[in-house]
């Protein structure tokens, strides 16, 4: 591998992070709430929201009190060596100054801050690493995305090509290009992205940072290592390179009702078992859309870290 991947190879233990406008909704849509994993309230069949309904209320997601810094202590404290966060999930809003599309919290929140920046400033300052979760083939938001518009604006027909050409490419490449070094992209829902596509997003994260991984889930059995089922703590040993992701309570965006949270010993066991059997264990947080944490997950977290830094070797 060389020094390919050596946050992932020699870390093994990272906090995933769901945020993006979602985490203003919470599940909720007005004021009735949609059960489920709040990233995905889109596309709750229930709650039924268009492209453009889903959209109307972005203005005001304006997450001031959200802090880079804190978060990656946090992660620090924990005892976790990278942190990966979503910079583009399903329902296509960027959380970062995209280049490529104004639905991001840049240009369409009164924010004004780039937090992939802020991400990327504090884990170098923290010495941890940073990966970006991108939903490469599901967009709801873009035309041409999986499960997305299939017409833009002016009713013309968008194909994924497009969308894959003018979006999904040209971010990844600002992502990988100026954000400082990254440890890994973390692609998701290969769906049924063809092999070609697949081939060029992997190309293009090893050629813009030759140190980065590629989670397994850009799909055809492309990436550096596999993710294994979401929330699957396996019952045996498996070889090769492999993470598991896990949730601290049910949903991986914030949910407001969900307080299902594991207790620190729960956590503890979880995290064993994933590494004992060779795996990396990912275990996740959903900020909530002023940017700040809820309590409890960050309370588990540094009980976790207590245990974990008295019988970490480095
Ligand atoms: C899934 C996604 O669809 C979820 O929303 C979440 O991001 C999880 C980690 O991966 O497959």
């Amino acid at each position: 591998f060389g020094n390919r991947g050596r946050v992932f190879r020699e870390g093994r233990y990272a906090m995933f992070v769901h945020w993006g406008y979602y985490s203003l909704l919470g599940n909720q849509w007005n004021g009735k709430t949609y059960y489920g994993i709040g990233e995905w309230l889109m596309n709750s069949r229930m709650a039924d929201l268009s492209v453009e309904d889903y959209k109307s209320k972005v203005g005001l997601f304006n997450p001031v009190s959200f802090n880079a810094d804190s978060l990656v202590a946090l992660a620090k404290n924990a005892g976790m060596k990278y942190i990966v966060i979503t910079s583009k999930h399903h329902d296509g809003f960027a959380m970062f100054r995209s280049k490529y599309s104004a639905f991001n919290i840049y240009d369409a929140t009164l924010f004004k801050r780039d937090p992939m920046k802020e991400m990327a400033a504090a884990c170098k300052k923290a010495g941890l690493g940073l990966g970006f979760y991108y939903s490469q083939t599901q967009d709801w938001t873009t035309p041409g995305g999986f499960h997305g518009p299939v017409k833009d604006k002016n009713g013309k027909e968008v194909t994924f090509d497009m969308y894959f050409k003018t979006r999904c490419l040209p971010e990844v490449n600002q992502l990988t290009t100026a954000y400082g070094p990254i440890a890994l992209v973390w692609f998701d829902t290969p769906a049924n992205i063809s092999k070609e596509y697949a081939a060029q997003l992997v190309d293009l994260v090893h050629k813009n940072q030759p140190d980065a991984f590629v989670s397994g889930r850009v799909g055809h059995g492309l990436g550096d290592y596999s993710t294994l089922g979401d929330m699957e703590v396996p019952k045996k040993n498996i070889p090769g390179l492999w993470e598991t992701v896990e949730v601290t309570n049910d949903s991986w965006g914030y949910a407001w009702y969900d307080q299902n949270w594991k207790t620190p010993r729960q956590v503890l066991a979880l995290l064993l078992s994933t590494i004992a059997r060779g795996g990396n264990f990912m275990i996740n947080v959903g900020p909530k859309g002023d940017g700040t944490l809820p309590t409890q997950p960050a309370h588990v977290l540094r009980a976790v870290g207590d245990w974990v830094k008295r019988h970490q070797k480095i």
